[in-house]
C-alpha cells in the first residue's frame, strides 16, 4: 500500500430495514467490500440487527456494537448517540439520517461526502438522476444521489474484485463442485438432472410450475432456501415438513423432513446461509429463481439463466421496472429466446407459468451463453469503485486503496 493510504478513510453506512433482507443485504455487502478491498474503516448503523444476523450468522442480535468481518456494526437506536461523522456518509435507500448527526456533519473541518444510495432500477430516467446534487435546505451540506444500474451512465453494480475468477474456478473444478454438493448433504446430481435454485416470495404460480416440473420429461432438482415460499412448497406436497415420496428415484438423497418429491420433481429445502455462501448455490445450479434486488444481482454475476421475481409495489409500479430490465437484458437475444425470457418472467410475476417454462427451457443453450456474456459486460462498471471515485472527486479526498493494485 502506498503512503497516501496510510490513514484509513472512514465511512458510515445507515440502513433502515424496511422488510426482508435486501436493504441490509446491500449495505452489508458494501460495508464488507469497503473494508476488505479498499481499507476503509466502516461503521454500519442498522435499525434491525436481527435481520443483519441472518446474513451474518456469527453476529449477536442483542449487541449494540460488534465487529464482524472487519465492519463495526451498530444497532441504530431511535435515540442516536452523538458521534463524530465519517469522511463518507451513505444513507442507504434514501433513509433519513439522525438530525444530530447531520448537524455534526456541518461541524467537521472537512465536510463529509453525503451519498444517498438508491434502489436498483433499469428504467431510463436513472442515468439522468445519477450523481445529482441535492443541497440541504438549511445547512451548508450537499447530498448526492448515487444510482446503481446496468449501463455505463449509472453507478453500476457491486462486484467483489475476485468474484468472477472464483466463479470460473468453481465452474472448472469438478472436485469443488462435488465438495459443494456433499456440503449440502447430497451427492452431485447426475448430468441429466436440471438443478434449479428457488429463492422467492409467496407466488401463486408455484403449483403450476411444480406441476410442470413433476410431469416433465426431465428430472428437476429444486433447491429452496428457507424463507417465505416454504409454506406453499410444503402445501403443494400435501404434508408439511414430510417427504411425500415412497420411493427414491436416483437423486442420491435420503428421506428427511426437508425433502419432497413428486414425479420427476425433487425439492430440497436448504438452510438460509451466510451471505457470502449464497453465491456457490447460484453457481452450482443450471437455472436460478431470485427476487428483490441483491439476489437478482448475484444471479447475474453467476452467469446462469435466471428468473427474477420483482418486489411487488403498490399501484403496479414494479411492472414498469420489470419491463425496463427485461428490455435491456433481452436486447441482444434471438427473437425466440427473448420471447422465452419475457414470457417466463412475466408468468412468474403474475401470469400462467406452465407454457412459459417449456419455452424457456428450449432456449437454455442460448440463455446460458447470454448470461455469461452479460456478466462480462456488467463487470466493466463496478459500483464500489465508481462510488469511491465519485467521493474522491466531490469530496476532494485522498485516493483509496484498490485491491490488486
Ligand atoms: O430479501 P429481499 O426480498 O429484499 C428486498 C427487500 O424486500 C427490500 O425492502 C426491497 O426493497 C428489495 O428487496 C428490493 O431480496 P434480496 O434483495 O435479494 O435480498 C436477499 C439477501 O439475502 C441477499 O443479500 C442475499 C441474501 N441471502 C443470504 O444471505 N443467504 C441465503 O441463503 C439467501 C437465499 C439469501
Amino acid at each position: 500500500m502506498s503512503s497516501e493510504h496510510e490513514t484509513s478513510h472512514t465511512c458510515d453506512i445507515f440502513c433502515n430495514v424496511i422488510d426482508n433482507y435486501g436493504d441490509i443485504g446491500v449495505c452489508w455487502r458494501l460495508a464488507r467490500q469497503l473494508v476488505n478491498e479498499h481499507g476503509l474503516a466502516v461503521r454500519l448503523w442498522v435499525d434491525d440487527v436481527a435481520s443483519f444476523a441472518k446474513l451474518c450468522p456469527g453476529a449477536d442480535a442483542t449487541l449494540e456494537i460488534q465487529t464482524q468481518r472487519g465492519v463495526q456494526v451498530h444497532a441504530w437506536a431511535q435515540r442516536f448517540v452523538e458521534t463524530r461523522p465519517a469522511d463518507i456518509v451513505i444513507a442507504a435507500f434514501a433513509c433519513k439520517l439522525p438530525e444530530s448527526y447531520v448537524d455534526a456533519m456541518t461541524q467537521q473541518a472537512h465536510t463529509p461526502v453525503w451519498i444517498n444510495l438508491e434502489y436498483l432500477s433499469a428504467e431510463p430516467w436513472v442515468a439522468g438522476c445519477h450523481r445529482l446534487p441535492s443541497p440541504h435546505p438549511r445547512l451548508p451540506l450537499t447530498k448526492y444521489f448515487f444510482f446503481p444500474g446496468f449501463t455505463p451512465d449509472t453507478g453500476g453494480l457491486m462486484l467483489e474484485h475476485d468474484l468472477l475468477a472464483r466463479r470460473d474456478a468453481f465452474f472448472n473444478d469438478v472436485a469443488a463442485q462435488q465438495a459443494y454438493w456433499s456440503g449440502l448433504g447430497m451427492q452431485m446430481p447426475d448430468a441429466d438432472v436440471l438443478k434449479v435454485s428457488l429463492f422467492a416470495y409467496e407466488n401463486d404460480a408455484l403449483p403450476a410450475l411444480f406441476d410442470t416440473w413433476a410431469q416433465g420429461a426431465r428430472r428437476v432438482l429444486c433447491l429452496v432456501p428457507e424463507g417465505r415460499i416454504l409454506p406453499q412448497v410444503a402445501q403443494y406436497f400435501g404434508e408439511p415438513g414430510r417427504d411425500s415420496s415412497r420411493h427414491h428415484d436416483g437423486f442420491g438423497m435420503s428421506p428427511d423432513p426437508q425433502n419432497f418429491s413428486r414425479g420427476n420433481l425433487q425439492v430440497r429445502v436448504l438452510p438460509f446461509v451466510a451471505q457470502e455462501n449464497y453465491d456457490p448455490l447460484l453457481w452450482a445450479c443450471d437455472v436460478n429463481f431470485v427476487r428483490g434486488e441483491d439476489s437478482c444481482v448475484r444471479a447475474q454475476w453467476a452467469g446462469k439463466p435466471f428468473i427474477w421475481q420483482i418486489y411487488p409495489q403498490h399501484d403496479e409500479v414494479h411492472s414498469d421496472k420489470l419491463q425496463a430490465f427485461l428490455d435491456l437484458y433481452a436486447l441482444n437475444l434471438s427473437k425466440d429466446a427473448r420471447h422465452a425470457v419475457q414470457g417466463l418472467w412475466r408468468a412468474w410475476n403474475g401470469q400462467d407459468v406452465a407454457l412459459s417454462w417449456a419455452a424457456f427451457l428450449a432456449q437454455r443453450t442460448e440463455l446460458q451463453s447470454h448470461a455469461l456474456r452479460w456478466s462480462g459486460i456488467l463487470a466493466k462498471n463496478p459500483l464500489t469503485l465508481n462510488l469511491l471515485d465519485f467521493c474522491q472527486k466531490v469530496g476532494k479526498i485522498r485516493a483509496f486503496k484498490i485491491e490488486g493494485q
